[in-house]
């Protein structure tokens, strides 16, 4: 049968007349039904494990825009948890991790295959969308990329620059590198389960790859992402995968090569025009207007919607922001966008 979902078949490479759209964070405190549904979970990570609601949250921007993506609600901080770190959310602060910088802590750590133990809520969330999706609806999974999540495994705690995270990469190298192995592998543990239950496509996010710099960059960035990607075909032939080095910069160019990920995804630190010519000549290419726009909207919000389907569309697009929605978002704005991008 031809692939009837638009976004599998931008994945595999096709122009489409009309490019299909998600958002980042499109369950998120924007949304009043999200608010509602979390305050029912009691904390963020209730709602994580608690599978009804996972699915609910991630069901209410499809029911309430239509998009053509859905993305399994979970967190990238939640591999961590399952291999031991302690991990809570302060609330109006964000997550909290106990740290990781020493070889014990380290060897505390569990071993790739015992993840599931704590991660099967999640897989039970990916079942149910699996069935109450519409048809149309591709059901994304998605997984921090190992870097980013070693960030906040050394420092406990989201950072400015990553600062603790460079420290030990550069003063205790078999030991960072010792945990990206162990993160890699978690990783590929982690996506293949969501698959079997029903992902159709994979992300992976490394939201501070754009402060790996040169080597560094090729190392930390480059390297897991491809050896992820690899073992995930492996086992999965055939899966399309997104890779989001966020602020890669000039480095957008050959990631798709470097890695094998079928599309890249592009924050908006570069011009659709520049993406049209450096990185879409590799394949699908996702992103990338500023999620500013969904709390300003106007005129500019179309514009620069209209600007982005333009400059992409000789080649495989998925219209998405270039990271994620705002709490401080108007729904509205956010109905403005879907509608430029489709000619409504
Ligand atoms: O208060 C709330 O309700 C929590 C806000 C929230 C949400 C909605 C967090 C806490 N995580 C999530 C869900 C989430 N996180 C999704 C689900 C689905 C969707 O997109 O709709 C996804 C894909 C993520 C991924 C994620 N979590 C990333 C990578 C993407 C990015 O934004 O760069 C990162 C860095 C995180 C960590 C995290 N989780 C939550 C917060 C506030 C943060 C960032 C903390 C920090 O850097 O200080």
């Amino acid at each position: 049968m031809a692939e009837t979902k638009t976004i599998l078949r931008a994945l595999a490479g096709e122009t489409l007349p009309v490019p299909p759209i998600w958002m980042m964070r499109q369950a998120g405190r924007y949304l009043p039904e999200y608010r509602a549904t979390r305050a029912k979970a009691g904390d963020f990570l209730s709602l994580c494990y608690t599978p009804d609601l996972a699915a609910e949250v991630t069901l209410q921007p499809i029911r309430r825009y239509g998009f053509d993506g859905a993305i399994l609600f979970a967190d990238i901080l939640l591999l961590p948890q399952a291999l031991g770190a302690d991990l809570w959310f302060v609330t109006g602060e964000g997550p909290r991790l106990s740290t990781m910088t020493t070889e014990a802590e380290f060897e505390a750590l569990k071993p790739a295959e015992a993840v599931h133990e704590t991660l099967n809520p999640v897989y039970e969330t990916v079942r149910i969308l699996s069935r109450e999706l519409p048809a149309e609806t591709t059901l994304i999974g998605f997984a921090g990329a190992p870097w980013t999540v070693a960030t906040y495994m050394i420092a406990g705690r989201g950072t400015p620059d990553q600062g603790p995270a460079h420290k030990l990469k550069d003063e205790n190298p078999a030991l960072f590198d010792r945990l990206i192995r162990l993160l890699e592998a978690g990783t590929v543990e982690y996506l293949s389960k969501q698959v079997e239950a029903g992902a159709e496509c994979v992300k992976v996010f490394d939201s501070w790859a754009g402060s790996l710099r040169g080597a560094d960059f090729e190392r930390y960035a480059v390297e897991p992402c491809r050896r992820i990607t690899a073992a995930l075909k492996a086992r999965h032939p055939g899966l399309p995968v997104i890779g989001f080095p966020r602020g890669a910069g000039e480095a957008y160019e050959g990631f798709a090569r470097a890695t094998g990920v079928d599309c890249v995804a592009l924050d908006d630190g570069v011009s659709p025009e520049w993406a049209a010519a450096h990185v879409q000549t590799d394949g699908c290419v996702q992103g990338n207007l500023a999620s500013s726009h969904m709390v300003t909207g106007g005129a500019a919000l179309v514009e620069e919607t209209q600007r982005i389907v333009r400059a992409l569309s000789g080649g495989p697009h998925i219209f998405n922001l270039g990271h994620g929605i705002t709490p401080d978002a108007d729904p509205e704005n956010v109905q403005r966008m879907i509608d430029a991008v489709r000619g409504g």
